[in-house]
């Protein structure tokens, strides 16, 4: 008798308890989902399940399978229905736990879902849950419903749906149209050479993603793409390593790049550096980028014809600063290349765009290697070689690439840029494996 009495009035205070914690609500940037979540003129669903009470009902489908939810009957089964309580998810924490001015920011499309959500998964699990910083998603045309709430589900921090201004995404006035075509026409041989949309693409990540309005409101990004994916704990808030370690670029993989995406993209760079001395820094990667030798890749010979040794950050990873690509110098060089029309009339890439930018305007010691990420993006991967590292941060490095092929580590195997950068960047440096914590 005493022991029941225990338990109702321990059932009795959790009934009271539970309803009465504090949840913290987010205003979504989809209004459909926000008239959802908070109708006009009534306390938010959430608010509801609060204060259930058996006498109130309602015709509203959704209401009235959240009232029939007992908060007291925590942890206990329901009888079967037909209706689930998807406004309760949606409704989750979202307040950002991390303490950097940052967020994480993909360019995506609606059809490319499915991989979207494999990277989210394999990022929130790896890193941003113990951070919760918002992701902000682009897009040249609208997101569907269904890509906005299966991100939105699977985020744990605040999500934001941006529409590219066409202007900044499609091609500017002053490229020649016929010139352009031709060169599209021509170009079967060169890797996404025929695509119009690709060109808009690497056009719009070279000088473009950083202005747009909603990036505006941060310091810091943290670039992903579809079906990357990241195979150790981070254990670390990266951006706040960038901030105390006074860096501004960061890197996972260094790779050359294919010499006939850019043709002219050097000699556009000399003319440059020719025109606006001012704004490279005297304590530039210059060596890293350019090399006389003729075995810069290991014994591979190096067939280029210029100076530029096609060595680039490979972009599809950045953690850097937004306001470094907002400044003077960064828009400087963009405008220069622009203006020479590559983008259109070849198949220049933001990833030797950025490198060349970044190498050149930057102290070299501002660029940071993060060489214990594990990363994977087709078909190369980046992994820790310390054994003490790779246990700690519990990583599980591919073997194999999606296609079955074998998978190595690609920081020092041919045709790797990544020794260069020891020799010629900032040098061979490593976070201390004693900052990991082991959890
Ligand atoms: N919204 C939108 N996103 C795009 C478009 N083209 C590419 N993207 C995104 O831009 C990023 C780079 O495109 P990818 O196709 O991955 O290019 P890549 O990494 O050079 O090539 P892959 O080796 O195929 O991955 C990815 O995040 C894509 O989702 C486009 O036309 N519209
Ligand atoms: C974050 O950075 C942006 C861009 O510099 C700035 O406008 C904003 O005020 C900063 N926000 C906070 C909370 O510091
Ligand atoms: C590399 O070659 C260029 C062009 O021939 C020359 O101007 C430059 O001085 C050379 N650099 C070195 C380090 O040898
Ligand atoms: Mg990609």
């Amino acid at each position: 008798m005493v022991y029941l009495t225990f338990v109702s009035v321990a059932f009795l205070a959790l009934a009271l308890l539970i309803p009465r914690e504090s949840y913290k609500f987010h205003e979504f940037h989809d209004n459909a989902l926000n008239s959802r979540l908070y109708p006009v003129n009534e306390p938010p669903i959430w608010e509801k399940i609060k204060t259930w009470s058996p006498a109130k009902s309602s015709k509203n489908g959704i209401l009235q399978s959240l009232q029939q939810y007992n908060p007291a009957h925590i942890g206990q089964q329901k009888l079967s229905s037909n209706s689930f309580f998807e406004e309760v998810h949606f409704g989750k924490d979202r307040q950002q736990i991390g303490r950097e001015n940052a967020t994480i920011v993909m360019l995506v499309r609606n059809l490319e879902l499915k991989g979207a959500l494999d990277l989210m998964r394999s990022l929130e699990d790896r890193f941003n849950k113990d951070y919760k910083y918002p992701w902000v998603f682009l897009n040249d045309v609208p997101f569907d419903q269904e890509f906005i709430d299966k991100t939105t589900m699977m985020a744990s921090g605040k999500t934001y749906y941006e529409l590219i201004p066409p202007e900044d995404w499609n091609m500017p006035a002053h490229i020649d149209k016929d010139k352009f075509e031709h060169n599209l026409q021509n170009s079967w041989d060169v890797i996404y050479g025929p695509s119009r949309s690709y060109r808009n693409m690497c056009h719009f990540n070279s000088g473009y993603f950083y202005r747009q309005k909603r990036l505006l409101n941060y310091e810091w990004y943290f670039r992903v793409e579809p079906d990357v994916e990241y195979m150790c704990d981070f254990q670390y808030d990266p951006f706040t390593v960038m901030r105390e370690n006074k860096k501004v670029y960061g890197f996972v993989l260094a790779l050359p790049d294919y010499e006939n995406t850019i043709p002219t993209l050097w000699p556009t760079v000399e003319e440059f550096i020719e025109k606006y001395p001012q704004h490279l820094h005297p304590n530039n990667a210059y060596d890293f980028l350019t090399t006389n030798e003729t075995d810069v890749f290991f014994g591979v010979d190096n067939p280029h014809k210029h100076l530029y040794n096609l060595c680039h950050f490979w972009s599809n990873f950045e953690i850097a600063s937004l306001e470094f690509f907002r400044g003077e110098a960064y828009g400087a060089y963009f405008d220069h290349l622009d203006k020479s029309g590559g983008f259109y009339y070849e198949r220049w890439g933001d990833a030797p765009v950025h490198t060349i930018g970044v190498s050149l305007l930057l102290d070299r010691d501002e660029i940071y290697h993060f060489e214990d990420i594990g990363y994977y993006h087709a078909p190369y991967m980046g992994c820790p070689t310390s054994e003490d590292v790779l246990m700690a941060k519990r990583c599980i490095c591919r073997d194999k690439a999606f296609d079955g092929e074998p998978l190595k580590g690609m920081e020092v195997r041919p045709p790797s840029c990544i020794p260069r950068w020891w020799r010629y960047g900032s040098g061979k440096t490593f976070l201390n494996e004693a900052e990991y914590t082991f959890r």
